[in-house]
């Protein structure tokens, strides 16, 4: 734009200066388009995924599986704190047992609940035999009766750290991933972690582990824990906001399935739907992916994929395979909406 013919020196000072101010005030906007630009183009790069499931369903086992493989760094460092974590679990395991065999001795009625109160003798300062008499107490085949009389429900990791007390039991004791994988932290409230792959929008993996047919819940136990699985992922299909979604079921602690049946833990006895179905674990599996993947045809509110997969999360190995199909599953379906493939 030409200035105009009669302007005094005054004027022109002015009218500079207010073109300044107007090509700074110009360049900031593209400063924040461009970085919007690049936040948009970053964000388009990224998958969330919300683990959903109930308490002890394995969420944070898959995402410390995640962890393990995606942000190697990351879990390198946090390793070592997880020591302290699995010798406590095996201390209060080891207390809980106690709690319950002083009642089995004094006659109290059975409880099924876990609870901290004990009066456990710790007194010996001898490490060495402490960890002879943990030993001992575990492989008492009095105290294993007592516990089944009492229909005490240990944690899952219980087996596994138990049968490991002479290498987690001692001063030197190092911490391995699988440790990890198998140690029980209750987790608080809603937790962020950001990590890994390429592109997608929205993603939910819930979890449903199918062990637990002939168990209760923890903090109801007039519920059924299968019932309760199946409850929230009802809900989570109908849910208006969640439409566009792609969702993942883990079918997860197949390994634990595996073993009750093993022990001649019937199915239809908690499920009598399962009818004179084959008590073996594929068939189980099969008879829930189609009973959950029926649930998400019905009340959907518009059609969509569902990837249901049957998990152990504490196979590391296996986990990231799955992990790893996943993430294929998710991609393909993106490209394909987005009619790249
Ligand atoms: N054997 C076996 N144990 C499992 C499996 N998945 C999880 N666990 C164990 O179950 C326990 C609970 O798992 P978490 O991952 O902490 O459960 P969560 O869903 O995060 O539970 P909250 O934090 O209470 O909501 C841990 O000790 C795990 O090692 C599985 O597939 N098989
Ligand atoms: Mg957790």
């Amino acid at each position: 734009m030409q200035p105009p013919p009669d302007e005094t020196p005054a004027q022109h000072t002015a009218r500079q200066k207010r073109e300044l101010d107007a090509q700074r005030h110009s360049d900031e906007i593209d400063e924040d388009i461009k970085q919007e630009r690049a936040e948009a183009k970053k964000q388009r790069g990224v998958i969330k995924v919300l683990l959903l499931g109930q308490s002890e369903s394995g969420k944070s086992t898959t995402l410390k599986n995640f962890r393990m493989q995606y942000a190697k760094g990351e879990w390198s460092a946090e390793r070592c704190g997880w020591r302290a974590v699995v010798q406590l679990n095996v201390v209060r395991c080891i207390t809980t047992i106690l709690r319950v065999l002083t009642e089995e001795m004094n006659g109290d009625s059975p409880v099924d609940s876990e609870d901290d109160r004990t009066s456990a003798g710790q007194d010996s300062s001898d490490e060495e035999s402490l960890k002879d008499d943990m030993k001992a107490l575990w492989d008492d085949k009095t105290v294993r009766l007592a516990l089944k009389r009492r229909k005490l429900q240990l944690p899952d990791s219980v087996n596994f750290f138990l049968k490991d007390l002479d290498r987690i039991a001692t001063r030197n004791y190092v911490v391995t991933d699988q440790d990890i994988v198998r140690a029980r932290l209750r987790t608080v409230g809603i937790q962020e972690h950001r990590l890994f792959f390429e592109r997608g929008p929205w993603g939910q993996a819930r979890f449903s582990p199918i062990s637990v047919f002939d168990q209760r819940l923890e903090e109801d136990s007039r519920v059924n824990r299968l019932e309760d699985s199946i409850n929230l992922w009802t809900s989570i299909c109908s849910s208006k906001l969640l439409a566009k979604t792609q969702l993942i079921l883990f079918l997860n602690k197949c390994d634990l399935l595996r073993k009750k049946l093993k022990r001649g833990v019937r199915v239809n006895q908690y499920l009598p739907s399962y009818g004179d179905r084959p008590n073996e674990v594929n068939p189980v599996i099969r008879y829930f992916r189609d009973k959950f993947k029926e649930i998400q045809k019905q009340c959907s509110p518009e059609p969509r994929t569902t990837y249901i997969y049957p998990t152990t999360v504490t196979d590391t190995e296996g986990t990231i395979t799955t992990l790893e199909s996943v993430r294929d599953g998710v991609l393909r379906e993106n490209l394909t909406t987005s009619q790249l493939i």
